[in-house]
């Protein structure tokens, strides 16, 4: 026997995962886990048996409800399926999969659809913090057709902007979750970041890399990875995160000279394969270090930095990531806040109907 659970497939920015409604779940969180796991096909390198893309940027899942919370029309629940192993975590967020939160809201009646735009007002389980997708809209539907171009998605769809308030230390408590601009971890300098994502920002050059390798080099070079995870593993304790074994926190953020025209060059592992692009708030946190006098990236900006907006281009394996911040106070470290964060991604529905899944049989 087979069970059906009705689910929506779907591309959010850069990424892909399974979208459900919280009611059509299990409440019970181990059974809901085991469900996913066998959904994506998980643990296998393949995922041959789930409708997984055998990657953790398309082994992700959205679960959304109608909200509670006074400024949010649905809560977001981001779970990251492990493609090898039967891991289910709850301990990130993730932006690009947020991207096609709003359309779902849409296409599953939890909002009414506006003429024009529709602004959906989400609250981000996982880190407590709120975000608004304007998302475009004709005739009452979604409207996924558009001439907007994100960089690691061919072609072109409706821009969906994505606003973000006041997300400073959304995991680790604080924007600085050590207290430091800069750490030294085993010799090396780190700035531990947390604006949306949290991230350990990381001198390529530290790593006698240019920083301009491509995934896949980066993936087969041993001894960068060991020195990483040796660096994350010590990282997430002293940024409030406890023990990061076998969570997908924090991320590991290369930060290099721009290459390309941009503001600053990254390759991130995210934290054990290297992203194609770059995470969305993953990439926040990262123009965001680039903004603090001190930090590890900061020298590295190819701009000056003054109070008011500020967009910077991050460039990253497959183009560039814009990420528009709205400073107040800088200059001094301790003056400086990051009051907004706004950035644009697509998003498209690809299949609409019932994942199936084995019954579990004990
Ligand atoms: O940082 C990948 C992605 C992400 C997360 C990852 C993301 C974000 O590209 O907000 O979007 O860092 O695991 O989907």
């Amino acid at each position: 026997m087979q069970r059906a659970i009705p689910a929506l497939l779907m591309r959010g920015g850069t990424s892909k995962g399974l979208y459900f409604l919280a009611s059509d779940l299990p409440a019970d969180e181990t059974e809901r886990d085991q469900l996913l796991l066998a959904a994506m096909g998980s643990p296998d390198a393949r995922q041959i048996d789930g409708v997984g893309g055998a990657h953790p940027l398309t082994s992700k899942v959205a679960i959304i409800s109608p909200s509670q919370h006074p400024e949010a029309d649905v809560d977001y629940l981001f779970l990251q399926v492990s493609v090898t192993e039967a891991l289910v975590s709850d301990a990130q967020n993730c932006g690009n999969i947020l991207a096609g939160v709003g359309p779902f809201a849409i296409e599953r009646g939890l909002v009414e659809a506006c003429d024009g735009e529709t602004a959906v007002r989400i609250h981000m389980v996982n880190t407590g913090a709120l975000a608004v997708a304007h998302v475009s809209t004709l005739n009452g539907q979604v409207n996924y057709q558009g001439d907007c171009r994100i960089d690691g998605v061919p072609g072109s769809a409706a821009a969906i902007v994505l606003d973000f308030l006041d997300i400073a230390g959304s995991s680790c408590g604080s924007l600085l979750p050590t207290g430091n601009c800069i750490d030294v971890i085993d010799g090396v300098a780190v700035t531990c970041v947390d604006n949306g994502m949290p991230v350990v920002v990381l001198n390529a050059r530290d790593f006698g890399i240019t920083g301009s390798e491509s995934p896949a080099e980066l993936e087969a070079n041993s001894e960068l990875k060991a020195r990483i995870e040796s660096i994350r593993l010590q990282a997430g304790p002293m940024m409030n995160l406890g023990d990061v074994k076998n969570k997908t926190v924090p991320k590991m953020c290369l930060v290099s000279p721009p290459v390309s025209g941009g503001h600053i060059n990254t390759r991130t592992f995210i934290p054990h394969r290297v992203h194609e692009a770059i995470g969305v708030l993953g990439a926040v946190s990262a123009a965001t270090a680039c903004l603090l006098p001190d930090s590890v990236a900061a020298p590295l900006l190819d701009r000056q930095v003054a109070e008011g907006d500020i967009t910077l281009q991050v460039e990253h394996p497959t183009g560039f990531f814009t990420v528009a911040l709205t400073l107040e106070g800088c200059g001094l470290l301790a003056n400086l806040k990051i009051i907004r964060a706004a950035l644009v991604r697509t998003a498209r529905l690809l299949m609409r109907g019932e994942v199936m899944v084995p019954e579990i049989t004990e």
